[in-house]
């Protein structure tokens, strides 16, 4: 008899055969799914209707997720991971079937089923796991990675709870839990079997093994971290890459102690501890710095991702694996420093449990790590008292402080005597509470640091990471973030793309630079395309209006300028400024000032941390300035405000695509990036904004006659902060201080005298960091420009079209192929 040389499965998996995608099969399995899985029949509640197509199309993606998986795996193959802390997905269903090509089958196999697939994809509530740009970029990073083949898999933290859901009541903010898993997730695929044990508190212990001296991390609580995976799809390409979510869990003996003490209701609670680490999002929120919690979360992701990434990097028994290889095909990217801590990890594993020596474990470190910053502004820079880490995770600590002691030798034989320096770059900062600094701990414990728009990695190298610049110059990069093209283009603007793919064909869905192509139909001769243009954005707007009047009871006019700020709302993103705009607008009809009046619908949104009291008042005044304008009859349509609750990524896939103007208006030098305004423009808006974060980058590749650029420059606005007197410009520019009296005068909030003086006070103080007074004359002007440029429909069509034209640089497949190149270095794996 012929035998044959045993092959492990892992090297032969069975082949699955892929399943049909015609609509008649599609609508039996999802009536199979209805049915005899979920137990539910026609006139069900619509979310089962919702659930059961989910499984139907989640079954088509299991192949192509297996092969990927597999082809990812081989021997010899280097991956890249995504540490995040934070992925604001969104909806997945109507993704996959822009991504799998098979939306058509599936709104028949619905319309035979007297569903409208439209309405069904409404019932899936939004995977919010982040607060705003920084989750939803790794989020579009995600899908431009399975769309390059990329082996990147991204480890987060599957929270019970999202970002909270935003309502309003009596003009101000109220948050509500977002109990997103309710009804359970069918895509998740929980994996039990690779659940990772994860240590808190204790103490540590020095002894001697061989006459070597070790470290063992003893009597801590452990807790355990199971995974949820998440299929990623790439765009009509078969690649699935894996997005996993870590969920804690009492150990299976966490009440041993206490159940046989007769504690049960002790027993209990230490489950619901364990139960907490991946129960809620933390907002973004400085009031929650320092939260014992974070930290723990922190470290939950750290520890599980690393040990998960070693666990697969040594799955083949039989081999042995040098830990000093490991760099060699493991990358790690933190997003920002909240996963950091990852760093200690990394070499608390290779030192304790592989037993690589310092030196070995540190170069495999440094190799292995790579660190991106979303901000500049040093209230949001992470710092965690030094008492924390001794209570939870002390030889984390101590392998923080060799660290850093190695580090500042470093220092010192570079700038001897320099003590200051020391003292400015040491990871712990001292002081009567001693912090451990994580962006000091993400540099040095990284071979790349990265900023998210040139502005932003230039200040970066300039200002708050100029020492160790000087230090280590070539760790330093620049990425500028971009936006997915399927989600923010093809998915959310079916009309658009579909009159695009009829000029310049379909390839730009996949390689955004083609659609410069477009560039041509802008010129003058071809109006009928034009009027096309024009008519989609039309009935996007009219989309959008239908959601205006249905969430805010504000009727908006789909001919009139639809002019959008959405976006978290904070001091620095200056909402303020946009409202002293509204308030000088509606003064100007009180005046009958009407010279090249444009009518205008102001849409505003986004979320306040919940313990920011300035952005709430924000959200209050923006609500009770909307409410008397939009109720004096004297302005009669010709200008309407809206606060949109609730502001997540389904709204902003109704949002993007029917505005004319976007509003990217911060003070110069603070915002990193920004995102929106790239969404913005794919879409055919035209920018309003200063010359800050990723603006700059778009006005580069759009040319200043498509843009209305204002504004203080960084360094003006640094110039300026130490002689800023904001009561001059009251002084110099009457309107503005019309707009300022009748915002004290009580006009918008006559029932509640005095609310806005905190606001009123915050503009007029000359250490106002924002310089809100300081940009407002400048801004008007450009809005006033805006309004000319409008009245003058050609000419507006034209820049709207240059604007999608131009937007070729900021899809988020340009980005992961800068940070493949020059960072993660990984060849495409294609599954077949
Ligand atoms: C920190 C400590 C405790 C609790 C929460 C946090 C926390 C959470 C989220 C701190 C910051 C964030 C998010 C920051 C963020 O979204 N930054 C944005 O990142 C975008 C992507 O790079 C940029 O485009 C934006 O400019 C930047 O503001």
């Amino acid at each position: 008899m012929k035998t044959s040389k045993f092959v492990p499965h892992f090297y032969r998996p069975f082949r699955l055969e892929p399943l049909a995608s015609d609509a008649a099969t599609l609508g039996r399995n999802f009536k199979h799914y209805l049915s005899y899985h979920l137990g539910r029949f026609q006139g069900c509640a619509p979310n089962y209707v919702y659930e059961a197509l989910a499984y139907t199309v989640r079954d088509r993606l299991m192949v192509d997720w297996r092969n990927t998986w597999n082809a990812q795996l081989l021997p010899g193959a280097r991956r890249a991971y995504y540490m995040s802390l934070e992925f604001l997905i969104g909806r997945a269903l109507g993704n996959h079937l822009l991504n799998m090509g098979i939306k058509n089958g599936v709104e028949q196999a619905m319309f035979d089923y007297s569903q409208k697939l439209e309405e069904v994809i409404e019932n899936e509530p939004d995977a919010g796991l982040g607060n705003g740009g920084l989750g939803r970029l790794a989020a579009c990073f995600m899908d431009s990675c399975a769309t390059l083949k990329l082996p990147v898999m991204g480890y987060g933290i599957r929270y019970e709870y999202g970002m909270f859901r935003q309502y309003i009541e009596n003009g101000y903010q109220k948050e509500a839990a977002d109990h997103w898993l309710q009804n359970g997730n069918p895509w998740e695929i929980e994996r039990l079997e690779y659940s990772q044990l994860i240590q808190f508190g204790g103490h540590t212990e020095h002894f001697y093994d061989d006459g070597k001296l070790k470290i063992r991390w003893m009597s801590s609580n452990d807790v355990i971290a199971v995974p949820y995976d998440m299929p990623i799809s790439g765009y009509r390409n078969k690649t699935v890459n894996t997005l996993r979510l870590w969920k804690s869990a009492a150990t299976d003996e966490f009440n041993l102690a206490e159940f046989n003490a007769g504690s049960y209701t002790e027993a209990v609670r230490s489950k619901n501890q364990a139960e907490d680490i991946s129960m809620v999002l933390y907002p973004n929120d400085s009031s929650e710095n320092g939260k014992e919690l974070r930290l723990r979360q922190q470290y939950f992701l750290a520890s599980a991702s690393i040990k998960d990434a070693i666990r697969v990097w040594t799955r083949i028994p039989s081999e042995q694996f040098d830990f000093k290889q490991f760099a060699a095909e493991n990358v790690f990217q933190m997003n920002d420093t909240h996963p950091t801590i990852a760093v200690a990890e990394l070499m608390r594993i290779l030192i304790d449990d592989k037993d690589l020596g310092w030196d070995d474990a540190w170069a495999v470190t440094t190799q292995c790590m790579a660190y991106t910053n979303h901000t500049l502004l040093p209230e949001a820079l992470e710092k965690w008292p030094v008492f924390l880490f001794e209570r939870l995770l002390p030889r984390l600590l101590e392998i923080i402080y060799e660290i850093n002691s190695r580090f500042l030798r470093i220092v010192s034989m570079k700038w001897p005597g320099d003590t200051d320096r020391l003292n400015r770059m040491s990871i712990i900062e001292e002081g009567p509470t001693r912090y451990i600094r994580m962006a000091w701990l993400a540099i040095v414990g990284s071979f790349s640091v990265n900023g998210v728009a040139a502005l932003h990695s230039q200040l970066l190298r300039e200002g708050l990471f100029h020492d160790f610049y000087q230090l280590w110059p070539e760790k330093f990069n620049n990425k500028t973030n971009g936006v997915t093209p399927r989600r923010w283009i093809a998915h959310a603007n079916p009309a658009m793309t579909a009159l695009i793919s009829e000029q310049i064909g379909e390839d730009w869905i996949a390689d955004l630079s083609q659609i410069e192509k477009l560039k041509p139909y802008a010129g003058a001769s071809h109006r009928a395309f034009h009027e096309r243009w024009r008519a989609v954005k039309l009935a996007n707007k009219q989309r959008l209006a239908a959601l205006v009047a249905e969430e805010c009871r504000v009727v908006f006019d789909p001919t009139a300028l639809f002019d959008v700020q959405v976006k978290r709302i904070h001091e620095y993103k200056r909402q303020l400024l946009n409202v002293l705009h509204i308030i000088h607008l509606y003064l100007r009809i009180k005046h009958g000032n009407l010279d090249h009046w444009v009518n205008r619908c102001i849409l505003i949104g986004g979320k306040a941390a919940p313990g920011y009291r300035m952005a709430k008042k924000i959200i209050k005044l923006v609500n009770s300035v909307a409410e008397v304008i939009n109720s004096d009859p004297e302005v009669d349509g010709k200008l309407k405000i809206a606060f949109i609750p609730n502001y997540c990524v389904s709204s902003m896939e109704i949002i993007a695509p029917a505005t004319d103007v976007s509003e990217q208006i911060s003070t110069a030098g603070k915002e990193a990036s920004g995102t929106g305004n790239m969404k913005f423009m794919m879409n055919g808006a035209v920018t309003i904004g200063t010359y800050d974060g990723a603006n700059i980058e778009i006005l580069e590749a759009v040319g200043a006659e498509n843009f209305f650029l204002f504004g203080l420059r960084a360094e003006q606005i640094d110039a300026l902060r130490h002689e800023y007197r904001p009561w001059e410009y009251l002084e110099h520019d009457h309107e503005l201080d019309d707009v300022i009296n009748l915002l004290r005068s009580g006009h918008f909030n006559m029932n509640e005298p005095g609310i806005f003086n905190p606001v009123i006070d915050a503009l007029l103080n000359p250490a106002d960091p924002w310089m809100v007074l300081a940009d407002f004359r400048a801004y008007v002007d450009a809005q006033q420009a805006v309004a000319r440029a409008w009245l003058d429909t050609e000419h507006w069509t034209r820049m709207s079209i240059m604007n999608t034209a131009s937007s070729g640089f900021f899809s988020t497949d340009r980005t992961m192929l800068e940070y493949n190149r020059d960072i993660w270095k990984l060849a495409p794996v294609s599954a077949q």
